[in-house]
């Protein structure tokens, strides 16, 4: 009886650490001197046609690059935001020239900052759907990435 107790105990043990070290692994994508690192998503509710892209990218070279635009393939177009507050109010505009990346520096686009804004999705995002996407830069090539769709938690619209 100890014996199957300890052995339960040790496969119990060994699928957390399992588990603990998959967690600790966001997904990476490398062009060129540029990755993202972790490019997520939220599911949007029925008859929304907007979604959200956040990621983080670094910029290993030693000149700046500029982010300028993205695709997916289930957008009719992605356009840069940045959210601030106003007041209250959270508000969004659209980011002029693009989103500049300093030499060897890592850029964060997420909730309340800078965002992808997904427009006119053909149907909506779905959790843990993953989502090819191409990310543009000026003075570097795109990346191609996939977004995981994550539960919708807070509302970003
Ligand atoms: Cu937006």
């Amino acid at each position: 009886m100890r014996g199957t107790m300890k052995a339960i105990f040790t496969v119990l043990t060994a699928t957390i650490l399992a588990f603990g070290a998959g967690a600790a692994l966001a997904d990476s994508y490398t062009q060129g001197n540029i990755t993202i690192t972790d490019p997520w998503s939220r599911e949007t509710p029925p008859g929304v046609s907007k979604g959200v892209a956040y990621m983080k990218i670094t910029n290993n070279g030693d000149v700046a690059v500029t982010l300028i635009d993205a695709e997916t393939t289930k957008t009719g177009d992605v356009t840069l935001h940045q959210s601030r507050m106003n007041g209250d109010l959270m508000t969004m505009r659209y980011v002029e020239g693009g989103l500049s990346i300093p030499a060897g520096e890592t850029v964060e686009l997420r909730p309340g900052g800078y965002h992808f804004m997904l427009e006119e999705l053909d149907r909506g995002l779905v959790r843990n759907e993953s989502v090819a996407m191409t990310v543009f830069f000026e003075d570097a090539e795109a990346v191609n990435i996939k977004l995981q769709v994550k539960s919708a938690g807070e509302m970003h619209h």
